[in-house]
């Protein structure tokens, strides 16, 4: 597939043809794209341009610190028109969800990303799947804009950056990256800042609710699956939703000696959510779907009937024959 399709020029010539600019960013937004389309409103309004942020989706509370947060809207119907639409970050069309009816009323559309299946489903594209994120191509367009970087604008790319490459530490991390970040960090981007609330701080519901997974932790297959379980009553011990348990299944995975894990919660309807991982070679897309799930080879998702026991140890099975192959 070709991964290769930068192009901040022709990005640049729809940019300075327009005067109003919409920015859209996609469904279940993450700081890539909350963080692109917040820096591009900065860098656009610095040259006169009349900037609107769209998204369907909540803004994460986590991201509630980002310059402009408050400013993305829902496309309720009646926006416009608008010189240009750009989508950043955006995938595919469905990503957009309500904001793909801004085409419509937009005279030009243009998209930049980095996703290596993306389309190209905008009149301009300017795509690469090897970059480690929008917000690093979003850096490169405003240098191809001439327009300068500043404290703001670099804590809304760091925060793309970071959260994108797991705090510098995913495979996509790059030289480039690290080179955007120097620039940043001569803008006075408070790092520790914005680590603590990006990568250490917890509410007080998850760390309940780790106490509770790590009470329920187990290794079976030999030690090689991790397996955590949690229960109606645990979420309502710790006053948790279901979202509060979204990364534990890692401490199962980065125990020493595991080469999967396993996180299976009760939810509503009597359904059994699993979070399955895996660690290189290793893979559990094949077990997901086998039992009607899916996702990627080292992280995929199930949801079944319960009961949750039962539900568990016929995941578990399927994983440990996986285990004992190799
Ligand atoms: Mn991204």
């Amino acid at each position: 597939m070709e991964t290769m399709r930068r192009n901040p020029e022709a990005i640049a010539r729809c940019i300075r043809n327009a005067k109003t600019i919409a920015v859209a960013s996609h469904i279940n937004p993450d700081g890539d794209t909350l963080g692109s389309a917040a820096a591009m409103a900065l860098a656009l309004e610095a040259t006169g341009k009349e900037v609107f942020l769209f998204c369907d989706g909540k803004i994460p509370d986590q991201l509630s610190f980002l310059p402009g947060a408050d400013r993305f809207r829902v496309p309720a119907g009646g926006e416009g028109p608008f010189d240009l639409l750009l989508s950043v970050d955006v995938s595919d069309e469905k990503r957009m969800g309500a904001c793909a009816a801004l085409k419509a009323v937009s005279s030009m559309t243009a998209q930049i990303d980095h996703h290596p299946t993306n389309p190209l489903f905008m009149q301009e594209n300017s795509v690469d799947g090897n970059a480690a994120a929008t917000c690093v191509l979003i850096r490169e367009q405003l240098a191809v804009l001439g327009i300068p970087l500043t404290k703001e604008i670099a804590i809304c790319l760091y925060t793309g950056i970071s959260t994108d490459t797991g705090n510098f530490a995913f495979s996509c991390t790059d030289a480039e990256t690290f080179r955007v970040m120097g620039e940043l960090m001569e803008q006075g981007l408070p790092l520790v800042e914005l680590n603590n609330i990006l990568f250490r701080v917890k509410s007080r519901e998850q760390i309940l609710l780790l106490g509770k997974a790590l009470g329920s932790l187990a290794f079976r297959g030999n030690g090689r699956i991790a397996v955590m379980t949690l229960t109606k009553a645990d979420f309502l011990a710790c006053g948790a939703l279901s979202e509060h348990a979204d990364t534990l299944v890692n401490y199962g995975l980065d125990t020493r000696g595991t080469e999967m894990a396993v996180l299976a919660r009760e939810a509503d309807g009597g359904q059994v959510k699993f979070s399955l991982r895996a660690k290189n070679p290793f893979r559990v897309d094949d077990i997901a779907i086998r039992f009607g799930g899916g996702g990627h080879p080292q992280a995929s998702g199930i949801t079944m009937q319960g009961p949750l026991e039962a539900c568990v140890e016929r995941v578990v099975a399927a994983m440990a024959e996986k285990v004992a192959d190799e």
